[in-house]
C-alpha cells in the first residue's frame, strides 16, 4: 500500500507519487502563466493554508475561483502543472475541462512549492504578489499524520503516531525537509512580493493580520468587513462550510469527517509528543530554526 511516505526527491524534497517527477525537474510550473494581479498562497501542507484563503475569500468578493463540485476553489498551482494523476475525478475534470485563462482577475491560487521550485520570478516580472502562511511545525506534523489517516480512506496513511513523526524528521514527508521549506521561503520579504503571516498570529489577533494583508494586497477593507471575516471563517463555521468539499462527494473522505478543517488549535503537539519525543524534535529542527529566523513560530 502506498504511503504518504513513499516519495522520489527532486531538490532535495519529498514528493509523493503523485507528482510528475520529470515535470518537476523540468520546472514545469515555470509555464504557469501568471497575471499581475493573481494573489498566491504559499505554505507547507498543514500550515493554515485553506484557513487564509476563506478568509481571503471573505475579504473580498470578487475571485475568479474555480467551480470543484459544490464548492468555489482556489487555483492549486501543483494540480494544473505538476501532478501525473489526480486525486479524483471531480478535480480531474476541472483541470482537464475548465482554462484557467477564462477565469476573471483576480485570480486566487494556491501552492505548497518550495520557493526553489516556484516560479518566483513570475514575482518579479509580473508583480504577483505571495503570502507565505508559517505555522509551529510541532502543531503540522499533529495535523499531517491526522489528514493522512482520514483522507482518501487512510490511502496515503503515514502509519502510527511514531512511525509519522520520525518519517517527519527524516524528510521522508510530502515536501520535508520542513526547516528547508520555511527557511527558503523567510529569505523572501515585502520587496519580493512576499508578505509572511503565522497561523499563531492569525488565532491571537484576526482583525490584525487581516489589517496587514489588506496594507500588502493595497485593497483596503472596512470594520465590518473584518468582522465578517471573523464569524465565517471560525473552526466550526468553516467545518459547516467545507463540509461540501468535493472529496466528500467523491466519497473520499467520509462524510462528517473533514481532514482539512480538523481541531483548528494553537498547541495540540502538547496532547500527542512524550517528552522524549519534543526533546528529538527540538534537537532535530528547533535548533535549526533558531538559526534560520527568529520570527518562525516554534514551541
Ligand atoms: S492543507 O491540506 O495542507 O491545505 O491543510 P491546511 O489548510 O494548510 O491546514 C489544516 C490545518 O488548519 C486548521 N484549520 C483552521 N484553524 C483555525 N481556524 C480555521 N478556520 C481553520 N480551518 C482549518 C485545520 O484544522 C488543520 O489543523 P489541525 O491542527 O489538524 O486542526
Amino acid at each position: 500500500m502506498a504511503t504518504a511516505a513513499d516519495h522520489f526527491t527532486v531538490d532535495g524534497y519529498a514528493f509523493l507519487r503523485l507528482f510528475d517527477k520529470k515535470k518537476l525537474e523540468s520546472r514545469a510550473a515555470d509555464k504557469f502563466q501568471f497575471r499581475p494581479n493573481d494573489v498566491v498562497v504559499a505554505s507547507f501542507p498543514k500550515s493554515g493554508t485553506t484557513w487564509l484563503i476563506e478568509i481571503l475569500k471573505a475579504m473580498y468578493g470578487d475571485w475568479g475561483l474555480l467551480k470543484v463540485g459544490h464548492s468555489e476553489s482556489a487555483i492549486f498551482l501543483e494540480e494544473q502543472t505538476l501532478y501525473s494523476s489526480y486525486l479524483g475525478k471531480i478535480r480531474q475534470h476541472v483541470v482537464e475541462t475548465i482554462n484557467i485563462d477564462d477565469l476573471p482577475s483576480p485570480r486566487l491560487i494556491y501552492t505548497h512549492l518550495p520557493a526553489t521550485i516556484f516560479p518566483c520570478q513570475a514575482l518579479k516580472d509580473k508583480g504577483v504578489k505571495l503570502i507565505y502562511i508559517c505555522r509551529n511545525p510541532k502543531d503540522v506534523v499533529v495535523s499531517q499524520y491526522y489528514f493522512w489517516k482520514a483522507f482518501i480512506k487512510g490511502a496515503y496513511s503515514t502509519g502510527s503516531w511514531e512511525q509519522t513523526l520520525q518519517s517527519f524528521q527524516e524528510s521522508r514527508l510530502q515536501l520535508t525537509p520542513w526547516v528547508r521549506h520555511v527557511g527558503d521561503w523567510y529569505q523572501k520579504g515585502i520587496k519580493d512580493n512576499v508578505l509572511h503571516v503565522t497561523y499563531e498570529e492569525m488565532k491571537e489577533d484576526l482583525p490584525r493580520v487581516v489589517d496587514k494583508i489588506a496594507e500588502f494586497l493595497q485593497r483596503p477593507v472596512t470594520k465590518e468587513d473584518i468582522e465578517r471575516v471573523v464569524t465565517t471563517t471560525a473552526v466550526d463555521a468553516m467545518r459547516n462550510k467545507l463540509s461540501n468539499l468535493a472529496f466528500v462527494d467523491e466519497g473520499m473522505v467520509s462524510e462528517g469527517e473533514n481532514p482539512f478543517v480538523r481541531k483548528g488549535t494553537v498547541g495540540d503537539w502538547k496532547n500527542h509528543f512524550t517528552v522524549a519525543q519534543s526533546e528529538r524534535f527540538d534537537a532535530i529542527i528547533g535548533e535549526k530554526v533558531k538559526s534560520v529566523n527568529r520570527n518562525i513560530p516554534y514551541q
